[in-house]
């Protein structure tokens, strides 16, 4: 049996599988990862500091302007589409194997596929608002507007509800995320290095019995795997999710 063969096996046999993934299940859509050789922390800043700097905390209430040139440029990604990855997740959904996927993504596609239980760690692009008064928007109020964006009704300034380095993940979302994980027979991670804390120590809340690894490079994770797949996430659920 092949290790993709073994996959969906597992997935056959599970009722509740979970997925976890990261930025390597949008790579296929065409937005880049952050770390592999294509990664956007592999290009040069033209900024002088690197992306972790640009995209914390201190630096978005320091420096806004030069945070919104960066996140506009690198971030946004109004025209991509779901590809084989995100579709598969939902063929085995809606075939009921799959309970839950877990992203540290920000690009909305699991959704935009129709995942319907999808837990987005590090909050989403797609959803701002407004620091001074709480409206919220939708990502136009980036997309249509220039440098620092303010809200229209109270001049405040909006922001990505996306967490950005040095705060806190949203407590509701992390407890669904356990629970979903807790109660998994089998957990798949794919796409992502697991080199970002807290999301990546989720996995350790595990129990059941099949942890799968599909990811193009190696992974700290890699030999607590029982099945680990150097591939590209898309093909191998191109491969696998059909009747
Ligand atoms: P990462 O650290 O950039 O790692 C991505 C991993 O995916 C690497 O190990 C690659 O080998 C692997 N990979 C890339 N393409 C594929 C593919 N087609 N098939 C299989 N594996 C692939 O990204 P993480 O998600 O681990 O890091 C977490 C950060 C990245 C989170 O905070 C995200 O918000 C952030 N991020 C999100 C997006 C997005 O929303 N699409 C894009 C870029 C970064």
């Amino acid at each position: 049996m092949t290790a993709r063969e073994q996959l969906r096996e597992w997935l056959l046999e599970s009722r509740k599988a979970v997925f976890f993934g990261g930025a390597g299940v949008s790579t296929e859509s065409g937005i880049p990862d952050f770390r592999s050789k294509n990664g956007i922390y592999r290009t040069i800043s033209k900024y002088g500091v690197p992306p972790e700097q640009i995209l914390s905390h201190t630096y978005f209430v320091h420096y806004p302007e030069t945070f919104y040139e960066y996140y506009r440029e690198n971030l946004i990604y109004p025209d991509a589409e779901p590809n084989a990855a995100h579709k598969g997740l939902v063929y085995w959904e809606k075939a009921g194997h799959l309970k839950a996927v877990v992203t540290q993504n920000i690009d909305g596609l699991h959704q935009k596929a129709g995942s319907t239980n999808v837990y987005e760690l590090h909050g989403s692009v797609l959803r701002n608002y407004c620091l001074k008064c709480r409206r919220k928007y939708g990502l136009e109020i980036i997309t249509e507007t220039k440098g620092v964006p303010v809200c229209p009704h109270c001049g405040g300034q909006i922001r990505p509800d996306v967490v950005l380095y040095e705060e806190g993940l949203d407590d509701k979302v992390i407890t669904g995320s356990v629970k979903a994980i807790e109660h998994a027979d089998l957990l798949i991670v794919g796409g992502t290095s697991l080199a970002v804390y807290p999301a990546a120590g989720l996995i350790r809340y595990f129990r059941g019995s099949h942890l799968v690894l599909v990811n193009r490079d190696e992974t700290p994770y890699d030999r607590n795997a029982d099945l680990v797949i150097h591939e590209n996430i898309g093909e191998v659920f191109a491969e696998i999710s059909h009747d």
